[in-house]
């Protein structure tokens, strides 16, 4: 066996530039782009949606995290560690997506709604020290008082109270990261509030909901420090017949008070696709949060893999003109398999999909659309697929000091054999 060289890399990459070239299309420039995208990974996929707030707790608000595999971490450090690897990976520079529930408190519990800047200073610390930009979501399940399934549309006045108080509390840790590192911390509030049975109430927790919101958004924060989102659900495990934060609500919600949607591609049924959204929220919203997910058969929160959906939602960013519009999240958990493989996969699929885009003659298929040559425009998307896309990733990778092709699962080997599996 052969083995495949820098060199054998850069010939195949300068006959690609060649082929891209031949239908105007710089494959330098595209990468160049690339470079400077960041992807917002979730801490949340090496531990499986656990936190270190105490140990054992169980995972609620209808998600559902399934496998044994080991090396799951066990602590913040544990996770930071798992996250250097990760990170080391991939090409670029990224961000990190935290969790209320990743907190810091020095082995003192400290109520959701105490929660303060301090007990992130180490993530704080360990992002500036690499570059990471930082972003934060509220915790709203896994805890006594989202237990009976509704959170910020409560009915309680009491547990609306506290899960309002969690929510600000978090747009200010939010702005604490923007403020230490330099760039925008999106906050994203997801709840888990639904019905398991249809409801003869669907108006109520809705419209409590949106004054939570109101609540939790009255003071204004400075967009250069924090940016807020929500994120719409169709269901969950155990809100079946009824979500109170549905996509239209969210989208109403976004457009009325000039804040982000978070678009998870899980949640959405199942032939539908949050590709075809994004332009048409952006017609009424000025920012986008994505969560890049795969569900199968169902909201599974799969490892992404380079699909058809994903190369969708990479084209429409890239053709939209919207990379400065749409942060790129990744939201997915799988326990069966390597968890620092499970982040490496997905991040590196996202990637090259966004390069895929990049690397699309657009003003040649604009000519032809706008022409209405569809048969030319139908023709050159599908001749698109073979080219050596695949030789422009390489040499990204070599260049940007990534492994190339399947050489990332060597180093994920190597430290399950060092370190995951004495956990
Ligand atoms: C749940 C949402 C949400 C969570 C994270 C852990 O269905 O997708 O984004 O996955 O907050
Ligand atoms: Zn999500």
């Amino acid at each position: 066996m052969t083995t495949v060289t820098d060199q054998h890399i850069e010939a195949a990459y300068t006959l690609a530039q060649e082929r891209y070239a031949a239908l105007g299309v710089d494959t330098e420039a595209a990468l160049a782009r690339l470079a400077r995208i960041p992807l917002s990974l979730h801490c949340w996929q090496g531990d499986d949606v656990g936190g270190f707030e105490a140990p054992e707790a169980a995972l609620g608000g209808g998600l559902a995290v399934t496998g044994n595999y080991p090396g799951k971490a066990r602590n913040a450090d544990e996770l930071r560690a798992d996250l250097d690897q990760a990170f080391g990976l991939l090409p670029g520079v990224h961000r990190l997506n935290l969790h209320a529930i990743y907190a810091e408190t020095g082995g003192r519990p400290v109520e959701r709604n105490a929660l303060l800047p301090e007990h992130f200073s180490r993530w704080v610390d360990w992002a500036a020290a690499r570059g990471h930009g930082l972003d934060f979501n509220p915790t709203c399940f896994s805890h006594p008082l989202a237990e009976r399934g509704f959170t910020l549309s409560s009915p309680d006045a009491g547990v609306r109270t506290f899960w309002i108080e969690h929510c600000i509390a978090c747009r200010e840790i939010g702005a604490s990261f923007g403020r230490a590192l330099g760039t925008p911390c999106i906050t994203n509030i997801w709840i888990p509030d639904g019905f398991k049975d249809t409801p003869v109430d669907r108006k109520g927790p809705r419209l409590r909901l949106k004054d939570s919101l109101d609540r939790i958004l009255a003071a204004p924060i400075d967009p250069a420090l924090n940016r807020d989102a929500v994120e719409s659900k169709l269901f969950g495990i155990g809100s079946e017949c009824y979500v109170a934060g549905s996509h239209e609500f969210y989208l109403g919600y976004a457009v009325a008070r000039g804040i982000l949607l978070c678009l998870d591609s899980g949640h959405f049924h199942p032939t539908e696709s949050i590709s075809d959204k994004l332009s048409a929220v952006l017609a009424f919203i000025d920012e986008v949060l994505l969560h890049v997910s795969r569900g199968v058969r169902w909201d599974s929160d799969h490892v992404v893999t380079l699909t058809d959906a994903l190369q969708a939602i990479a084209q429409e960013i890239v053709r939209g003109a919207y990379l400065d519009r749409v942060h790129i999240g990744l939201d997915f958990f799988d326990a069966s398999i390597n968890r620092i493989a499970a982040w490496v996969i997905g991040a590196r699929n996202t990637l090259r999909a966004l390069l895929l885009a990049l690397l699309e003659p657009h003003d040649r298929l604009r000519a032809l659309e706008a022409g209405g040559d569809y048969t030319g425009r139908l023709a050159l998307l599908e001749a698109l697929k073979g080219l050596p896309f695949g030789a422009v990733w390489d040499a990204y990778c070599l260049r940007s000091g990534a492994p190339v092709g399947g050489a990332f699962m060597d180093p994920i080997r190597d430290y399950e054999r060092r370190v995951l599996v004495y956990r």
